[in-house]
């Protein structure tokens, strides 16, 4: 195995007592052959982080490898051959290259059905989608890395106003965000007492709006979430800073 390629378990909800999976999606009556999970991702990239979370809310075990964004990794012609949107997270599953975090997330709660991601009832399924997919389509469709570069060059915009965008463009949408959990008068999790889908999309962009130094003062809703989710293994393991690529890694 490459030095760069580390193993983990991810405990996830098995901390609090769920079982660990075996690897090749549960199918009834079918003995699954035995496939590794590996994700192909880079630390502080927010979509990888989802399916950082997501595999360790399931309890599953994964390989992580590092695709270096900055060096431009994902666009090599090997890396494209297996990903032609030359994006992260790619998830190597069940004998297949996979791409899209949010196809992954509902593909990963099809084949490892528990946990679940997705609450039961088909009106509160409804609401996890609603706030999950205004974040994954809103906010992270015209805030994402090659939208900011592009911004940059060829555009020609200054880096203050590249901040201004990014901020934007979140309160476009954690406004509202907000404004819908105060309606369901949310507790600690959108839904029920374990976080989901919702939970999944919402940590990794409030860890990038803190980069790009958003005020979440008017947001007490979201960071109460965030911070019973951040109290978590699962959602500890899958911190940026906690990935072997991250710099703030190799510092302790
Ligand atoms: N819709 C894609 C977006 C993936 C995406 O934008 N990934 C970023 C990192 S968060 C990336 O790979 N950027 C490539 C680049 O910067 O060239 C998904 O949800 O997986």
């Amino acid at each position: 195995m490459p030095a760069a390629i580390t193993r983990l378990w991810v405990a996830g909800r098995a901390a609090a007592g769920i079982g660990r999976h075996r690897r090749g999606p549960a199918r009834r009556g079918e003995v699954r052959e035995a496939h590794t999970i590996r994700l192909h991702g880079y630390f502080r990239s927010s979509t990888t982080y989802r399916l950082r979370i997501a595999l360790g809310l399931k309890g599953l075990d994964y390989d992580y490898i590092p695709v270096d964004l900055v060096a431009g990794a994902n666009h090599a012609p090997a890396f494209r051959a297996r990903n032609p949107f030359g994006s992260v997270p790619l998830l190597e599953a069940d004998g297949r290259d996979r791409a899209q975090s949010m196809a992954l997330i509902e593909w990963l709660e099809e084949a490892y059905p528990q946990p679940p991601l997705l609450p039961r009832d088909i009106e509160a399924r409804y609401t996890v989608r609603e706030l999950a997919y205004a974040i994954a389509t809103e906010i992270h469709a015209v805030n994402n890395l090659p939208v900011l570069k592009y911004l940059r060059h060829p555009l020609g915009h200054s880096q203050e106003e590249i901040d201004t965008w990014y901020r934007h463009w979140l309160k476009r949408t954690l406004d509202p965000v907000e404004a819908r959990l105060a309606q369901l008068g949310a507790g600690d999790f959108l839904h029920g007492d374990a976080p989901g889908l919702f939970e999944v999309v919402l940590v990794p962009q409030l860890y990038n709006a803190r980069r790009f130094a958003y005020d979440l003062s008017a947001s007490p809703h979201l960071t109460r979430i965030e911070a019973a989710c951040l109290a978590l293994p699962a959602f500890e393991r899958a911190h940026p800073d906690n990935q072997i690529d991250s710099p703030e890694r190799s510092k302790t």
